[in-house]
């Protein structure tokens, strides 16, 4: 069996280019046509053709990498970013390296973008939330990378790719309002993120509007488990609040669980609205009601714009992509003797033990 590793010449031969064209779709795959790159790529496939990195560096080449800077990929949102991102950046012949981080400190960000830097990688995606000063510095103290951010404040002046929040979470309320609801708690998630702020912000403002001054707010951290604690707390305060609406899916499923310990039926007794849609939501016990963001057209967006990034030069610019309210069967109308039954299933549950 020939064991020899495939050269470059091997693949241009397979491919029926010219080495050229092959070393361009190694360094810049973006300025090749998109049938010549997958005709490359599916030769370099076939060959199990393996780049020779170190050189490429050596010979000061910028990879045909992407960055991805991100909060913790064991959030649902954030996975689907880094799923959508990758599998886009590979279609036009990109890998994507991944640094996830445990803080938005400046300096642990700055040392992740000297790390890409140092591997010769200079477009990267910020998935993580950012204030306005800490983005400008970054983008201020590093002219040579390309940013691109997708959780700061639409008054930053930089390069944001990010959704509107309004559209998604004024509907949910009024969706909420049009069921007849009138105590509604609101689970936030962590004051620290740029969206939370935003999401919390609209749910309020729409039902000031509605003449709702008064609901009571707890933050969460995004995980399912802090959806269960918190729900358990605001319902220790309220028991008598009809519906919920939560910043994230992964919150709502550990809203959901918590309601059912505390004998409430889901959408009957409390309706629960998520935010996110990410694929699992659908299957949530009941679907999940929730605002979309469509996070396959966010990846792919980013790929986009840091390929145009590299050939224009970068100026501060907010792309802002829809989001949708999708109605499941986790809302509904709120049932006026819900909560007397809650306590006659309650005493029968009780009484069944006996
Ligand atoms: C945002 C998600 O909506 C939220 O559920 C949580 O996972 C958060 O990310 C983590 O930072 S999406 C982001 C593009 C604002």
């Amino acid at each position: 069996m020939n064991k020899r590793q495939a050269t470059l010449e091997d693949v241009a031969k397979q491919a029926g280019v010219s080495q050229q064209t092959v070393s361009r779709v190694l360094n810049n795959p973006d300025i090749v046509s998109e049938r010549t790159r997958n005709n490359v790529l599916g030769a370099m496939n076939t060959l199990n053709y393996v780049p020779n990195r170190s050189a490429q560096i050596l010979a000061g080449k910028t990879l045909p990498t992407f960055g991805l800077l991100t909060t913790s990929l064991a959030l649902h949102a954030p996975s689907q970013i880094a799923s959508s991102f990758k599998r886009h950046a590979e279609l036009v012949g990109y890998q994507v390296a991944i640094s996830m981080l445990k803080t938005g400190r400046l300096s642990v960000l700055q040392s992740a973008l000297n790390e890409f830097r140092a591997q010769k990688i200079n477009s990267v995606v910020m998935s993580l939330p950012l204030e306005k000063a800490d983005a400008e510095t970054l983008v201020r103290d590093n002219p040579d990378m390309r940013q691109l951010f997708l959780d700061v404040p639409p008054a930053a002046e930089v390069c944001h790719l990010g959704f509107l929040h309004s559209d998604g979470t004024t509907s949910s309320v009024n969706l909420l309002l049009e069921l007849g609801h009138r105590k509604f708690g609101l689970l936030a998630g962590p004051e620290s993120s740029i969206s939370a702020r935003l999401r919390l912000a609209c749910w309020r403002d729409t039902l000031y509007q509605a003449g709702i001054a008064e609901t009571d707010t707890e933050y969460g951290d995004w995980s399912a488990n802090s959806g269960w604690v918190k729900t358990v707390e605001l319902f220790s305060r309220h028991p008598d609040i009809t519906a919920m609406l939560v910043a994230s899916d992964q919150m709502a499923l550990g809203v959901i669980s918590a309601l059912r310990q505390l004998n409430k039926r889901i959408p009957q007794d409390v309706s629960v609205i998520g935010y996110d849609d990410t694929p699992d939501s659908q299957y949530f016990h009941p679907a999940l009601t929730t605002v979309r963001q469509d996070f396959d057209l966010i990846g792919k967006r980013a790929v986009t714009h840091l390929l145009s990034m590299a050939s224009q030069p970068q100026e501060a610019f907010n792309d802002l992509l829809p989001t949708t309210l999708v109605i499941r069967q986790s809302t509904g109308k709120p049932d006026a003797a819900g909560s007397e039954s809650a306590l006659v299933r309650q005493l029968k549950a009780l009484v069944q033990q006996l």
